[in-house]
């Protein structure tokens, strides 16, 4: 596919001759016309996403342009993140019909190419903002479509609030808002992994701006996207979000969170020894949508209320400061404290990499081994707030607000999730490093071999601490290893779905038959999908609308 070099932040590209001729595209326009009698009047496309410490995108036989790494489950903790887009995606073609009455509801009708996903209709009507109802226990692919529009319908409330100073103008909605068809055409594996939730988001958010002749700013439409998704019942972080608008073929992105949403190109420098990042599935399919209760949003919870103790054990007394401690969200924002402090004490220009490696010495005392309950972190923070803490009530009032339904039952492993966290954080810094060929952490040795090494460090903390893998990707990443990889680590949330391998591309062939006969083999009978349980994969576009079909 080409499509010019946008800016990372920039606007999406609406490209009037850029449809590529394949047969997505072609049976996609196909289907539509059999539906609705039309041809589509503009796709939307926004990518799935995977992303490993840290990649290279390569041209002909020499590497020079693009690093990616991340760090996993740091983004909504604070840290940034370095993803990249895969080449799977979701496509929606949309015809738009203006609503000419202001009484009338506008009707969404949401098809989709594969039958499997039964037809739905949703309408809204203007000025009424709850009228799409998301129910987020219900399991339904539609919901995803009405995240993303009613993210984008959210803004219209706040446009016209911000109207008047001129901010956000951009994601304003028709008033009415006109009658859309839609079908939807998606090639992400879900529940793998590969963030299928969010590029089918991120494409509505386009889709939806698109069909209100909003201007498509890649910032807005991300945070859109990101405040959108959260409808689905999961306290997501911005990563995907991010790297599903974003991404541009030409540069990978490293994504900042903290202080304000930014984005910007990260190039490494040439090395010697090619290479392919191959994805291989586990066929364990994990659905944060369904889970979360037990795994993603308990995680949130554990690393916040981890935030809220270790950022009272490092303000000390000051802790019972109200404004002091109320800003700590984040483990993230638990390092400014640290910075900020150490100042006052005289300390100055405490670098991010010190003040992480400071912390993680702290949390060692701070917590104790095993899982907390809801007492024990009462207990903990009534240390710093004297009898202020004197019930669960208020913990929940400040730590948990927004983090959606948990299981309790298990208690908080506080200790362990902030030591995972703070090493993934670091390791984030680490790889650019590498990717600088800077030391202290490049070592001069094999620039692939350390990359690999960091990835294996991501799974092992991703296993023994945030307890975010299973036994077929702990499994499967070792048969990776043994394969040929240099690293090899589950990619998403975890819990199932997929794994990303750093393999010398000498070895991708052997490697793939290896992983095909050790794993897949030995638990599938019919093998006729395996192309799309493991394959290599190289760095996508990102979101882009394509026209005049
Ligand atoms: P996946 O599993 O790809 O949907 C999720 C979150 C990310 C990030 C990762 C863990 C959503 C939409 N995305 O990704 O923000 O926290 O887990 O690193 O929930
Ligand atoms: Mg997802």
């Amino acid at each position: 596919m080409t499509v010019p070099t946008e800016k990372a932040l920039d606007k999406v590209y609406i490209g009037a001759s850029l449809a590529p001729a394949t047969e997505r595209y072609e049976s996609l326009t196909a289907a539509f016309r059999d539906r609705f009698g039309v041809n589509p009047g503009f796709v939307a496309r926004s990518p799935g996403r995977w992303y490993t410490i840290y990649c290279f995108r390569s041209y002909a036989h020499h590497f020079s342009d693009l690093s990616i790494r991340s760090g996993e489950h740091i983004d909504y903790c604070g840290f940034s993140v370095l993803p990249m887009a895969v080449d799977r995606d979701v496509l929606i073609a949309v015809t738009v019909t203006p609503n000419t009455s202001a009484e009338e509801p506008s009707v969404i009708t949401l098809t989709n190419i594969d039958s499997k996903y039964a037809d739905a209709v949703f309408t809204h009507s203007v000025g009424d903002k709850n009228v799409i109802a998301i129910d987020s226990s219900v399991h339904e692919w539609s919901n995803y479509f009405k995240c993303g529009y009613k993210g984008s319908k959210i803004r219209l409330t706040y446009f016209l609030f911000f109207f008047a100073q001129g901010v956000h103008e951009d994601l304003r909605l028709q008033t009415p808002a006109p009658h859309l068809n839609v079908m939807v055409s998606g090639n992400v594996p879900a529940g793998a992994g590969l963030s299928s939730s969010s590029a089918f988001v991120c494409a509505t958010a386009v889709a939806v701006a698109r069909s209100n002749n909003a201007t498509l700013t890649k910032q807005t439409l991300t945070e859109t996207a990101i405040r959108g998704e959260r409808y689905a019942g999961v306290q997501c972080g911005g990563m995907d979000q991010s790297i599903s608008i974003m991404a541009s073929p030409s540069s990978a992105l490293l994504i900042q969170f903290h202080p304000t949403l930014s984005a910007s190109p990260v190039l490494i420098p040439p090395i010697t020894r090619p290479y392919k990042f191959v994805i291989a599935n586990s066929l364990v399919t994990s659905d944060k949508h369904v889970t979360a209760a037990r795994n993603y949003n308990l995680r949130v919870l554990e690393t916040r209320v981890a935030a809220s103790i270790l950022g009272a054990a490092v303000l000390g007394h000051d802790a019972s400061d109200p404004v002091a401690f109320k800003g700590l969200q984040t483990l993230r924002d638990v390092c400014d404290v640290f910075i900020a402090h150490q100042a006052t004490l005289g300390v100055a220009d405490v670098t991010l990499v010190s003040a992480l490696q400071s912390l993680e010495t702290l949390n060692e005392s701070v917590f104790s081994d095993g899982a907390y309950t809801r007492e024990d972190v009462v207990v903990s923070l009534q240390k710093y707030f004297g009898g202020s803490f004197a019930a669960w009530a208020d913990v929940d009032a400040v730590f948990s607000k927004g983090v959606g339904s948990v299981y309790l039952d298990g208690g908080l492993a506080l200790k362990k999730r902030v030591r995972h966290v703070l090493g993934e954080a670091k390791r984030v810094l680490e790889f650019t490093e590498v990717c600088a060929l800077q030391a202290p952490t490049y070592k001069g040795g094999d620039v692939l071999t350390e990359l690999g090494d960091l990835m294996n460090a991501s799974q092992a903390s991703c296993a023994s601490d945030f307890n975010c893998s299973c036994k077929e990707l702990d499994e499967l990443t070792a048969l990776c290893r043994e394969s040929g990889a240099v690293g090899s680590r589950l990619t998403g949330a975890g819990w199932g779905g997929c794994t990303v391998s750093l393999v010398p591309e000498e070895f991708v062939e052997s490697f793939i038959q290896k992983v095909i006969d050790g794993y897949y083999s030995k638990r599938e009978s019919d093998l006729s999908n395996v192309k799309d349980w493991i394959f290599a994969t190289t760095p996508g576009v990102g979101a882009v609308v394509f026209e005049d079909f």
